[in-house]
């Protein structure tokens, strides 16, 4: 592959898909690939590690016991608000590649099999998220993703199979033209191969001028 280009400002590259679709695998092969390549790049992923965060990695480890679908939406919107404000957009003004594990499209699939419109909650976040430069969506049949949990461990309270294929069929309707998909069922390096592709063309696109 080409040297890759630098990008003239900041870029939001954001990894979507079901649990177990290898998105912490395939971003952390990309980030060790553009720190080797020289390029300035951090990686960030939701739920944060911040307090909102923290209150919905409880849910995801003991279920959502009394938290109402308003209540846990509303954890996931002050959640990112905070990740946006401290981390996202400082590092996109500081013109840094920000690879990005789950985003607001998370919150329509996942929140949205929950009785709430995709587009509204898109609205709600785009009210204060800035959309991403690339969303790599990783798509895997729910069953192989499940089987893939099965054998790490014991999937969270929010990695059921039912739920997981109402959340595909979320994923599977999404359009947008920064959306690209990859087969996520195939081989590491076949799927990293995809995913530096479409980096490689992105930052083609955003080359800084002589850069
Ligand atoms: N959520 C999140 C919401 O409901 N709303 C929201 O707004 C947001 C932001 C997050 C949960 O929160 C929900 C969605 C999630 O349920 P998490 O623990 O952060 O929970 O879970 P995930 O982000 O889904 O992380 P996972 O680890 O479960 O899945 P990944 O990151 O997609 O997969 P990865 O890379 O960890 O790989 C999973 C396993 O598969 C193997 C890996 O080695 C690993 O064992 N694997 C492969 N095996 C064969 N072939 C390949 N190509 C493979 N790629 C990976």
């Amino acid at each position: 592959m080409n040297q890759l280009a630098t990008p003239r400002r900041g870029l939001l590259i954001v990894f979507e898909g079901l649990d177990g679709a290898g998105k912490t695998t395939q971003l952390g092969l990309l980030y060790e690939y553009l720190c080797q390549q020289g390029q300035d790049v951090v990686r960030l992923r939701e739920p944060t590690e911040g307090p909102w965060g923290q209150k919905l990695r409880q849910l995801l480890l003991h279920g959502r016991g009394d938290v109402t679908p308003d209540t846990e939406l509303e954890w996931f919107l002050n959640d990112r608000r905070e990740h946006v404000d401290r981390c996202i957009q400082p590092a996109l003004n500081r013109k840094q590649i920000v690879l990005l594990d789950r985003y607001y499209f998370s919150t329509m699939a996942y929140q949205g099999t929950r009785g709430y419109d995709p587009q509204d909650i898109q609205a709600r976040n785009e009210a204060f998220a800035p959309p991403p430069d690339l969303l790599l969506l990783l798509d895997l049949p729910p069953e192989v993703g499940w089987r893939r949990l099965k054998q790490r461990g014991t999937p969270s309270h929010f990695e059921r199979l039912g739920y997981l294929e109402q959340v595909a069929g979320i994923f599977a309707a999404m359009d947008f033209p920064y959306l690209r998909r990859i087969p996520a069922a195939q081989e590491l390096e076949a799927v990293q191969s995809q995913v530096r592709r479409e980096i490689q063309q992105l930052l083609q696109r955003h080359a800084q001028i002589g850069g």
